[in-house]
């Protein structure tokens, strides 16, 4: 299928304010709550998602789960636990790779038709920004090259780093 390059966007801002109908979470393996976008998206969403949370037994690295948006704008959010950096020899470019793949792999069969990313791992995780950005922007074309659903895709940045390194790595690949 040839790509629409419109359907993957970049939205400069804070994630919890998007109105898509699903945001994706970079959490922990508890997925608990934490600081960062985690923190944040926990605070907006209010304490019912805590709870759900806790039902769900934590998160594997590099697998993805969906709970109710709660008092989000958006219906639903997936939960999504990075690689911690350690070097870049421990399998960290595959789990990446694999949070933005079974993310969409949870939105396609949700029917999710837009749903936006923060720049996983690349916070408190330590990610390289530039080399997490070409990871996002290629497993999101790859997805919506052989996928309808999501219809589209917002790679949220939120400081000036992580927006020049995912206008950069969309640059390349578009
Ligand atoms: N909207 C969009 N992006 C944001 C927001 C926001 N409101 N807040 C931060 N970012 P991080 P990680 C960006 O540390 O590296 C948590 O404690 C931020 O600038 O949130 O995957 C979890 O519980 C950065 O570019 O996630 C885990 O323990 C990106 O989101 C751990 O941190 C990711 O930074 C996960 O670390």
């Amino acid at each position: 299928m040839e790509l629409n390059i419109d359907r993957i966007r970049i939205f400069e801002g804070d994630i919890v304010k998007m109105r898509v109908d699903a945001i994706v979470n970079a959490a922990n393996n508890t997925l608990l709550g934490g600081g960062g976008v985690d923190g944040a998206i926990h605070r907006a969403a209010g304490p019912a998602l805590l709870e759900e949370c806790k039902t769900l037994n934590g998160c594997p690295t590099g697998e993805a789960k969906i709970t109710s948006g709660y008092l989000l704008p958006s219906k639903y959010i997936i939960h999504t636990v990075g690689p911690v950096w350690q070097g870049g020899e421990k399998g960290e470019d595959e789990l990446l790779a694999s949070c933005y793949r079974k993310s969409l792999e949870l939105a396609r069969d949700y029917r999710i038709k837009t749903i936006a990313f923060p720049a996983i791992s690349t916070g408190a995780y330590g990610f390289p920004s530039e080399r997490a950005a070409v990871i996002a922007a290629s497993q999101v074309k790859e997805f919506l090259q052989k996928n309808e659903i999501p219809e589209t895709v917002y790679l949220v940045c939120y400081n000036k780093d992580s927006c020049k390194s995912i206008k950069k790595a969309l640059s390349k690949i578009l």
